[in-house]
């Protein structure tokens, strides 16, 4: 490596500055000024320089938003600042109602309230999750959550990779201290995605965009984070230090864009509440066409000298108001539940209602989420219930109307046997969710079968929820693994397969025997082992004997994997069910284990940290068995051989140890004990 010349100092300064401002521009202005191959090039260059020169990394460099290790927890921080929330006004009497309080409040302190005019700004009221950021001469140094207004939670790693949200604050000189607040926001294309994929994995979904948002935004491991694209839309700045002259609430807003942050364009300025009025009815319709979820206007005092004379009740800011557009929401009747089986035979109750309108759609069903929802709700067959459907929202039941209840109404109880197979469910006391456990239950089959075949695990195009459903009723398919069975002449027989597609279909099944071992064990569908954790085990575990015979230990010490999918991983590959399915997989050619290129297994192998290293185990461990510590070992880098040799370079010394020792205190050969094994594995590398 050459020496760190001032050329390239200046080099990763300039690659920074690009990188930044190609960020801005894309994600903030929504303007692009590179093509995404070249940003791409110009960051693998940074990335370069920087770990061959790690003294250049500076933290607001475009390489730190990439989330480092899961958090294990968030610790609660104090704002500086309280975040105050808004008080509501549901219609113009409270608009009204409000706007003679705050006059009040200033007729008493002087006779005539100076203002200089437009009095009032109206801004969007984003539906998401409010946030606060602390920027120190310029660099991001805190990002939180409201939490209860007084303390939120520290979740800088996570706001880093919200790529609309500046590291650095496109200023000359930055005050010392910026404070900025503003709303986190999926947008509804991206919350709707996201919902898809949780519904593929049979994991519960978000009700709407801001549950989402505040969801994500606790999220312990910033790499999710980060896949789920959120937003954020900056509506507040507090300065420390030389005072830039801030007039008005329009100024903060314009100050807060050259700053380098997304501010609503869709604000304005108004001089009466007459013009607020007309601005939110003109908003209540344009709004359905944003990409994003609005609940109301926030309508604020614009100068800033009154805001400071008005100041703030024990909650909410005098000088502001949330006039929100009614959530769509209307009676109607529940006239079943009905229960669907998903993919890993979850429950999920469905309301089936007598139709109605709401925010421009006909409504027929709506979610229930699970059944402690349904206890909740106090259920009956019949029941009047209340249901809302917020912009492009799943419709969900929010109440019910016992006082309309029907006499003989019958409480709705879950099935206590699966609907699609007859075997008892079970409800575990920790789980909100009643699951059906029959591997062989239809509904578990299909969405085995349509998981397998999904885009991130084998991908075998043509096989989709028709054809599987086909399958399955006509018990051609039983397990995945007679996928590889079928034949052109038994698919011709279903219903509109021709020829010519069942050939497509056997040839892209066939095709799918290609796939990497990461893909297959991410297509077995194991509970919480999603494509990301499937990829991080496969890198460990380079054939599938390995994950089986692997202990809940030797899981956990893969980076970023949990005591969770430690234990559901052993629990798979406990069911015989299953072992044969891995050998029938096996034996139809399937890649059940790595097939590593020689480089990357060895560069494994030289980050782990005990690679090059000999070790003997003589004597009984206190908890290791023999086969554990060996594998602990290489499962690190380091080989175990069976005799004591000037090669050794660690013998691990357990009870009654025999002529091993002997050996190993002649050669003066270091022993360990099991505890210092384990510290000498936990070392990093
Ligand atoms: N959600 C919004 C929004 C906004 C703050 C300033 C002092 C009190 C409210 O779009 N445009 N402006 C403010 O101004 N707050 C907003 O959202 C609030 C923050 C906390 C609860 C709401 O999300």
């Amino acid at each position: 490596m050459e020496q760190l010349t001032s050329e390239i100092q200046q080099r990763v300064q300039k690659l920074s500055q690009q990188l930044h401002l190609a960020s801005y521009a894309y994600y903030v202005l929504d303007a692009p000024i590179i093509e995404d191959a070249i940003y791409d090039q110009l960051y693998r260059e940074l990335q370069q320089l920087e770990t061959d020169y790690p003294q250049l990394i500076t933290p607001d460099s475009p390489t730190q938003r990439v989330g480092e290790k899961p958090a294990t927890q968030f610790t609660s921080v104090r704002h500086n600042i309280p975040l105050y929330s808004l008080e509501n006004a549901f219609n113009t009497e409270e608009l009204k109602a409000w706007d003679g309080r705050w006059k009040k409040v200033l007729k008493t302190e002087d006779k005539e309230i100076n203002y200089s005019e437009p009095l009032y700004i109206c801004e969007l009221k984003i539906d998401g999750s409010a946030l606060a950021l602390t920027y120190e001469n310029g660099i991001l140094v805190r990002g939180t959550t409201r939490g209860d207004g007084v303390t939120g939670e520290e979740i800088t790693q996570n706001v880093k990779t919200i790529r609309s949200i500046p590291l650095r604050l496109k200023l000359e000189s930055p005050p010392s201290i910026v404070e900025v607040r503003g709303e986190a926001f999926l947008s509804l294309n991206i919350f709707a995605k996201i919902n898809q994929e949780r519904q593929q994995k049979d994991e519960s979904l978000f009700a709407n965009p801001r549950n989402a948002a505040a969801g994500t935004l606790r999220q312990l491991d910033s790499r999710i984070v980060r896949s789920r694209q959120l937003d954020f839309f900056a509506y507040t700045v507090h300065l420390e230090g030389e005072e830039i002259n801030l007039k008005t609430q329009w100024d903060c807003l314009e100050l807060l864009q050259e700053m380098g942050f997304k501010v609503n364009p869709n604000r304005q300025l108004c001089h009466s509440l007459t013009e607020v009025q007309n601005y939110f009815e003109d908003w209540d319709s344009r709004r359905q066409n944003l990409s994003y979820m609005t609940d109301g206007v926030v309508v604020k005092i614009n100068p800033l000298s009154l805001q400071e004379q008005l100041g703030f009740t024990q909650k909410f800011p005098r000088w502001a108001i949330a006039l929100k557009y009614p959530a769509e929401e209307a009676p109607t009747k529940l006239l079943a539940v009905t229960v669907q089986v998903g993919r890993t035979g979850a429950l999920t109750p469905v309301a089936e209602l007598e139709p109605l309108q709401l925010a421009g759609t006909t409504v027929q069903r709506a979610t229930l989420h699970n059944s402690d929802r349904i206890a909740e709700l106090d259920l009956h067959i019949g029941d009047t219930v209340i249901v809302r459907k917020a912009g492009e929202i799943i419709p969900e039941v929010v109440r019910n109307l016992p006082e309309l209840r029907p006499t003989n109404a019958q409480p709705f109880q879950m099935p206590t046997h699966c609907p699609e197979c007859g075997q008892a469910v079970v409800k575990p006391q920790t789980e909100a969710v009643t699951r059906c456990i029959n591997t062989s239950c239809p509904a578990i089959l299909r969405g085995s079968l349509i998981h397998w075949c999904s885009r991130d695990a084998v991908d075998i195009n043509g096989v989709g929820e028709k054809l599987v459903q086909q399958l399955v009723e006509r018990k051609l398919i039983s397990s995945v693994a007679d996928l590889y069975e079928l034949t052109v002449e038994k698919l011709t027989q279903l219903e509109r397969i021709g020829e010519k597609s069942a050939t497509k279909i056997v040839n892209a099944v066939t095709e799918s025997k290609t796939q990497p071992w990461a893909r297959v064990l991410y297509g077995l569908g194991i509970r919480h082992v999603g494509s990301v954790n499937a990829e991080l085990l496969t890198q460990k575990f380079l054939t599938v004997e390995q994950l089986a015979d692997s202990t809940p230990a030797d899981i956990e010490g893969v980076y970023g994997i949990g005591t969770e999918i430690a234990f559901s991983v052993e629990e798979w590959f406990k069911v015989p069910a299953n072992q044969a399915l891995i050998e029938r997989l096996k034996q139809q050619g399937l890649n059940l284990a790595s097939q590593p290129s020689p480089e990357s297994s060895l560069s494994q192998k030289q980050d782990l940290n005990l690679s090059g290293k000999t070790f003997v185990l003589t004597g009984t461990l206190p908890n290791l068995k023999r086969d554990e510590a060996k594998k602990l070992i290489q499962n690190a880098g380091g080989k175990v051989t069976g005799s004591v040799s000037s090669k050794t370079d660690y013998v691990v010394v357990g009870e009654d140890a025999g002529s091993k020792l002997k050996k190993a205190q002649e050669l003066e050969i270091l022993q360990l004990s099991e505890a210092e094994l384990l510290e000498l594995l936990e070392k990093p590398a």
